[in-house]
């Protein structure tokens, strides 16, 4: 990627729509204004104008243009916005006219945003903000990307580093003045100090039970349980359409059946699973080797069982388990919603509907203490987790050396303060570009 290149994409979404958005970053942005649409309009002003193909003096469509000057730019460079009819036709050749442009080329993925990177315009952990805001797909996603891609995360891990860095001067100070034994001990115990209040704000940012990880992810839900107990009419229920075959054969569901739901803005991944018995046909046996591998990495299952049934659940930590009583109406109606001296037993009937909302809305209320507050900045990425658990390791070290190894516990602190850099990009990045930017989409 040359950042002299003169890039272009298609920013809005691939097929046909109302309006479709071409993008133009780079040193030619301004003459490629000039020659198909006339004299560059005023900074950031919408202007209506005919957009012609410079080979052949032809219209290729009106719309809107804007020009938006480098450094202040989403790049930092010179872009351009064409914001023309969103048809197939039109959006080709307007890519083919600019495509023959000498000088112009289209962008790879991530490459607008690689750029804003490089020009200083947002970090990484802002830019994976932004990539999480393209994905996200309920409203406390939403939330929580746009919160990351404003910076608050950022703002978190730099200021740990910056004091950090300070601890590590501290150190180093000790080092210089090590035959003055008073300012030596004092610099010395101000970073210990300093690394012992970091080591417990990073723990419990780090022990915050994947809350923020959760939220972006989705919280998985597995509904589990005997054979034909009903666990995939609950689950054609909740997603509100026929996801899973229903049958009153026992064994139906051999797979496992994944749907997507936004339940009050929480991403909520709903997992529908193959039945337990003792089975003898291969397919089942492997079906139910999945259920088990389901129900192992589940934030919550919910174990569906016809009322009355005995049945064992296998779930280790029962807070991880709802136990529901299924085709409650078979029951005439002497059902408890709510076992005596049990966490929670609820029963539910596809057929007469009871119990459904209840259980749907205890689906949502384990979520959301799971998730808690969406107002708060959560670790989201494994990226950034990884990197405060290698930083976390240096504050140990550094903790656990002797006093006099000033020389070792400074390194500490600076590897300590790599780590924390790492996040954001402030050092030593190049290895990291593709994995974030890649996952941008072309135009972005
Ligand atoms: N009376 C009654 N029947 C139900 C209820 N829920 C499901 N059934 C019936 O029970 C049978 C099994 O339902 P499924 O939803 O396929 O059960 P499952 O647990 O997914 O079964 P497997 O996939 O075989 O493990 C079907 O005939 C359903 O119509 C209910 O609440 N009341
Ligand atoms: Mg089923």
């Amino acid at each position: 990627m040359s950042n002299r290149d003169t890039i272009f994409a298609l920013s809005s979404a691939p097929g046909r729509s109302g309006v479709a958005v071409v993008r133009i970053s780079g040193p030619q942005s301004g003459s490629v204004i000039d020659a198909m649409t006339g004299p560059r309009p005023a900074p950031r002003n919408a202007v209506y104008r005919a957009i012609r193909d410079v080979s052949m003096n032809a219209v290729i469509d009106r719309g809107i243009v804007i020009w938006f000057p480098g450094p202040a730019s989403f790049t930092g460079e010179d872009c351009a916005e064409l914001h023309i009819h969103g048809g197939r036709a039109v959006i080709d050749r307007l890519l083919t006219s600019l495509g023959r442009i000498s000088g112009l080329r289209l962008a790879e993925a991530g490459e607008f945003a690689t750029r804003a990177f490089h020009a200083g315009k947002i970090d990484l952990a802002e830019a994976e903000g932004i990539a999480d805001l393209i994905d996200a797909e309920t409203e406390a996603q939403r939330l929580q990307a746009l919160r990351q891609a404003d910076g608050a995360l950022s703002e978190i891990y730099e200021g740990w580093r910056k004091e950090l860095i300070t601890a590590g001067s501290l150190v180093e100070a000790a080092i210089d003045f090590s035959d003055e034994a008073d300012v030596s001990s004092k610099a010395v115990s101000n970073a210990t100090e300093i690394v012992e209040k970091l080591t417990g704000e990073i723990t419990e940012h780090l022990d915050d039970g994947r809350r923020g990880e959760i939220l972006r992810d989705g919280f998985r839900v597995v509904l589990a349980g005997p054979v034909n107990a009903g666990k995939s009419s609950f689950l054609n229920w909740l997603a509100d359409r026929d996801a899973a075959i229903v049958s009153s054969e026992p064994g139906t569901t051999r797979d496992v059946i994944e749907v997507k739901l936004d339940l009050d803005g929480l991403p909520v991944i709903v997992s529908d699973t193959a039945g337990f018995r003792d089975a003898e046909g291969i397919v089942e046996r492997e079906g139910i080797r999945r259920s088990l591998q389901q129900i192992s990495t589940a934030d919550l299952v919910i174990w569906i069982k016809p009322l009355g049934c005995h049945s064992e659940v296998p779930v280790d930590q029962p807070e991880r388990c709802l136990v529901v009583n299924s085709k409650a109406d078979l029951a005439n109606g002497s059902f408890q919603t709510i076992a005596p001296g049990s966490d929670i037993v609820m029963a539910i009937s596809v057929v007469s509907g009871a119990g459904l909302e209840t259980l749907r809305q205890e689906i949502i209320d384990v979520a959301s203490a799971r998730i808690g507050s969406v107002e708060s900045p959560a670790l989201t990425q494994t990226r950034h987790r990884h990197l405060l658990e290698s930083c976390l390791e240096q504050l140990t070290a550094f903790l656990s050396q002797e006093p006099s190894e000033t020389e070792l516990r400074a390194e500490d602190l600076r590897q300590a303060a790599n780590a924390l850099g790492r996040i954001t990009g402030r050092v030593d990045v190049e290895d990291l570009l593709d994995q974030i930017f890649g996952r941008f989409c072309i135009g972005k």
